[in-house]
């Protein structure tokens, strides 16, 4: 098949798992054809059935908001009549439904009939898609949409509690690589990061307010009352940097923090972790907790959305009530200061990803997908 794939190109789930899709879906003799602003982080390179499209925005004097979305749909109709596409597959409603649903319709008046996925990912639907600016837009770039996908049963839900969908709602879940992600070896980078053998406390986000970094530094601050020998490792960066460091200040504990940035070799550092973090306000599935438990990390993270899909409660790690600080910092303790619990969850964790949500488990079902949707929409026009 020719696949188009729209996603964020930016740090974020969503481009994460639009990304790894397309390239394992090359890897399974697809023609891949990304769409996007700019490169997306994770597609370092770009080879064989795998091509990248950049979408040029026009800047005009008139244009205070140069109109992002319709130059991407003048691409998506450029590049589906050029390469043959046979589906196209957006991640995130807001814009990239909207684009490709517009993309369809002016392809089909010219007798070219391309079927639209849109996989629903998260604040797109629980945040940002229900604000009155973009809520009617959003429903109908769904109601559209040749197929939908959401990555938990929880967005499915939220879906149909919060738009007027009349429109199917498959859960396809995210998933994780685990000959990519796993434990490796990495003794000299655990030794430059903690020369005296500490333990190391990971969060990995975007640094969006959602994701309550501030409350990971006062875990983190609660957790040293009784542990004094733990790092805390920081990755990503995002509008909450600057106040989660002030945090880290005046909590005192900014000289055991190590900000770490947007790093890409995710596995190395996950690699050295004794605990992952996530206390989100709200998470619609968690994709950075699977990385982590695919390199065997247990992990603590809000008993919100779609997180109980992934991690079950007292076996591959814990799940608190969000902004409970205190729960959360029991939590850590526990896996910090039991040796047997660690190992159990440890390894618990790994199988679950492996199990669950492995790659070659998850990604035939968007091909199953596709192909479903494919039939459907020419059985629609015949
Ligand atoms: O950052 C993104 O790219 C999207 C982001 C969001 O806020 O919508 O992440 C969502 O999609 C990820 C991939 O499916 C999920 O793992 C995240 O849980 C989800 N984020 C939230 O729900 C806050």
């Amino acid at each position: 098949m020719k696949i188009g794939i729209t996603c964020y190109p930016t740090y974020g789930g969503s481009g994460v798992v639009a990304t790894e899709l397309g390239k394992n879906l090359a890897q399974r003799d697809h023609e891949i054809h990304f769409i996007s602003s700019s490169l997306p982080f994770r597609l370092s390179h770009v080879a064989g059935n795998i091509f990248f499209h950049e979408v040029n925005v026009q800047s005009y004097p008139l244009f205070d908001y140069p109109p992002y979305t319709l130059s991407l749909t003048s691409k998506m109709v450029d590049i589906a009549k050029h390469a043959g596409l046979d589906v196209l597959h957006v991640h995130y409603a807001i814009p990239h439904a909207t684009s490709a649903v517009m993309a369809r319709q002016i392809l089909a008046g010219e007798g070219y009939a391309l079927p639209v996925v849109t996989t629903l990912h998260g604040t797109d639907i629980t945040l940002i898609g229900q604000d009155p600016s973009f809520a009617p837009v959003v429903t109908w770039s769904i109601n559209e949409s040749d197929g939908v996908t959401a990555v938990s049963n929880y967005l499915r839900q939220e879906t149909f509690d919060h738009f007027n969908v009349n429109n199917g709602i498959e859960v396809i879940p995210n998933f994780i690589d685990t000959e990519r992600f796993y434990r490796q070896d990495k003794e000299h980078f655990k030794q430059a990061l903690c020369p005296n053998g500490e333990k190391v406390i990971v969060h990995v986000s975007n640094f969006r307010p959602v994701k309550n970094t501030k409350q990971v530094v006062e875990i983190f601050h609660g957790v040293r009352e009784t542990h004094s020998d733990v790092k805390l490792l920081l990755v990503g960066d995002g509008p909450e940097r600057v106040p989660t460091e002030r945090k880290a200040r005046e909590l005192g504990v900014y000289d055991d923090i190590r900000f770490l940035g947007k790093q890409d070799p995710i596995e190395e550092i996950l690699s050295i972790a004794d605990v992952f973090l996530m206390p989100s306000e709200s998470e619609t599935f968690g994709l950075a907790a699977l990385e982590a438990m695919a390199c065997n990390v247990p992990t603590v993270v809000s008993d919100v959305g779609g997180l109980p899909e992934l991690v079950e409660e007292s076996e591959t790690g814990f799940l608190c009530p969000v902004g409970d600080v205190e729960a959360f910092t029991e939590r850590v303790r526990a896996l910090l200061g039991e040796e047997d619990l660690h190992t159990r969850m440890s390894q618990a964790a790994r199988d679950r990803a492996v199990d669950t949500f492995d790659i070659d488990r998850v990604v035939p079902m968007y091909e199953r997908y596709y192909e479903e949707v494919q039939e459907n929409a020419s059985a629609q026009s015949s």
